[in-house]
This record gives structure tokens, sequence and C-alpha cells, in this order.
């Protein structure tokens, strides 16, 4: 059906996404530093991935089902990760990882709820767009009408607590041009 207005799909409690999050310049800025940052293939659920990460901070084996703390988050995020905390009413303090996701043509990520130990979830998108998807965690509850797909477009930043973080899980279609990914992560308190 054509419609006058694109249709925004109704996102889970808890689901946030700001288009235009960062300019041009800083996304220029984030890309610089992404390429002469070292990233290193991806084990997810027993599989080699064919996209490359590199972890700062805290980190979550999903091989040992560990949370170990790495190299510390370069001074280079600083200024992101400012503005990411003081959109979202937190402290610099509170982000336990910077986790950078290269994803090559073709590659994607699976159904998955986030690691454990983490609770709130903010990812910025460098480079190109992607289609973002979500479906409830039960799995009675994953009929093809409860699923939700977002375009993201480059930029932006979504973030997830709350419901989307516990009940929720996404994924990401293969993407069609390289795609980078900042993700910042807080810690559930103990
Ligand atoms: O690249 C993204 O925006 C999603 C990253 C993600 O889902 C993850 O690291 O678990």
């Amino acid at each position: 059906m054509n419609t006058l207005f694109p249709i925004t799909p109704e996102l889970p409690d808890g689901f946030l996404y700001y288009p235009d999050f960062i300019s041009e310049h800083e996304e220029n800025e984030l890309l610089k530093i992404v390429s002469s940052t070292d990233l290193h293939a991806m084990i997810f659920q027993g599989f080699e991935a064919k996209r490359k990460v590199a972890s700062f901070g805290y980190d979550w084996s999903f091989e040992n089902r560990t949370l170990s703390k790495g190299k510390e988050i370069p001074e280079v995020f600083n200024a992101l990760i400012k503005k990411v905390t003081s959109k979202i009413s937190i402290t610099p303090g509170d982000i336990a990882e910077l986790l950078i996701t290269e994803y090559p043509p073709g590659s994607v990520i699976n159904w998955h709820r986030d690691a454990p130990p983490f609770d709130m979830i903010a990812g910025i998108s460098l480079m190109s767009d992607c289609i973002f998807k979500l479906r409830p965690q039960e799995k009675l509850k994953q009929v093809r009408s409860a699923m939700i797909q977002l375009p993201v477009k480059r930029r932006s930043m979504y973030v997830m607590k709350d419901d989307a973080r516990s009940l929720w899980q996404h994924s990401i279609s293969p993407v069609k041009n390289k795609r980078y990914s900042i993700t910042l992560r807080t810690l559930k308190s103990t």
C-alpha cells in the first residue's frame, strides 16, 4: 500500500532511536579512529562471524561466558561518550564497554539478546545504513507479525534498555555496504 508518510513501526518499550545523532564531521572523525584500530574476527555462538570487532573496557566472552576487564577505553572516544551519556541522562563513568564492529558487505548479526552482564546499550552507526530487526525473546511469541524491522541510518543512535533489552532479541540483516557500529554498554548493578 502506498502511503503519504513512511510507516514508523511501533517500537518495544525501552527502544529509542535518534536519527542524525552525529554530524558528518563527527562521523568522519570516528571513521578515522576506527580505521586505525586493530579489529579481529568475532567468534559468536561457536562460529567465526564475518564481522570484526575491537572491545575496550569490560569484555564478555561468548565462548567462555565470562566477563573480563580488557584495555582501557581510548580517550579519543571521550567526546562521543559524553554526547551519548548526556543524551540518555547517565554519566561517562557508567560506560563499561565500548565495542567497535565492522560489518563487511553481506555480513549480519544473528538473533540474540545482549550479553547478560550488560544493562543499557547505545549503538551508533557509521558509513552505511542497516535493517535492524526485533522479535520477542519468548519462543511462543516469535510469530511473523511480531517482528519489527527498523531502517537504522548511518549517523543515528539507537538505545536499548528495559523491555527492549530484556524481553526482545535483535538482529541485523545482511548489509549491502560496509558498516561500522560503535556500541556503548553499561553494567547491570549487582
Ligand atoms: O551493530 C550493531 O548496531 C548491533 C551490535 C550488536 O547487536 C551486538 O554487538 O550485540
